[in-house]
């Protein structure tokens, strides 16, 4: 059986991310391909749990920055082994709304830790599982927010970070970018839906070939 193909949306906030991740598995389903959705963090039942104590802090105990590193990292070694990469392995898609990237960008870039240490746990956490294409959502920090507002529901504990903080992560994403460009593609978020979807969908054709 042929593996499938793993891609991943990365990106700053209010970039788009699950609204193309979505659109991509219709057109992904649409062409007869069975597809598997998931996010980071979350995906699975750890995960999620896992991602109600990052994004709502609701213990009351600030969260260390080393812990928050640990806690994105625990989360991926569970989805990678309980949900990635055996559907890859049954020759489905998946297609992931976050990954690897974030860590490096938020935690590396974002929080001030080494790059080639979050590179290095990420590797620790996803054991050679590395997507065949990362499509980079990018978009001035400022646009981002604006959406978001727009959308409401308030904001959670990463995105309440001040602005020179989501400026070092969207640097980071575009130093990632560079560096691993053979998997990155990097698509200008501003643009309408539509234009946007069409084009990570080329980008998904090339991968797929
Ligand atoms: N995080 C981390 O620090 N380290 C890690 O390792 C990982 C994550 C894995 C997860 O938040 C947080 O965890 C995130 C990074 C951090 N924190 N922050 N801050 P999340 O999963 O809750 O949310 P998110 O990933 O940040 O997604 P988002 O910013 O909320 O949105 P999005 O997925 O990029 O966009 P969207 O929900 O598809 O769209 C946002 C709005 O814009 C919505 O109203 C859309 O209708 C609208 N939209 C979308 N596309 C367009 C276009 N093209 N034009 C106009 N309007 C649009």
């Amino acid at each position: 059986m042929q593996r499938g193909k793993f891609i991943t949306f990365e990106g700053p906030e209010g970039g788009g991310k699950t609204t193309q991740a979505k659109r991509l598995v219709a057109a992904l389903e649409q062409a007869g391909r069975k597809v598997l959705y998931t996010r980071e963090p979350g995906g699975t039942p750890t995960g999620e749990a896992i991602r109600e104590i990052l994004q709502h802090d609701k213990s009351g105990e600030a969260i260390c920055r080393e812990t928050e590193v640990l806690l994105f990292a625990a989360s991926r070694a569970q989805l990678v082994r309980h949900v990635i990469v055996p559907a890859l392995e049954r020759g489905e898609w998946v297609v992931c709304d976050r990954f690897a990237d974030s860590t490096t960008a938020y935690q590396g870039y974002g929080r001030g830790f080494p790059v080639e240490q979050m590179i290095a746990i990420n590797d620790f956490a996803i054991d050679g599982a590395q997507p065949d294409l990362t499509i980079l959502l990018d978009l001035p920090v400022s646009a981002g927010f604006a959406r978001l507002q727009q959308r409401g529901g308030g904001k959670d504990r990463i995105e309440r970070e001040a602005q020179e903080f989501h400026e070092r992560v969207r640097h980071g994403y575009l130093e990632l970018a560079r560096r691993w460009s053979a998997r990155f593609q990097i698509l200008d978020a501003r643009e309408p839906t539509d234009v946007v979807a069409a084009k990570a969908w080329e980008l998904v054709q090339r991968v797929s070939r």
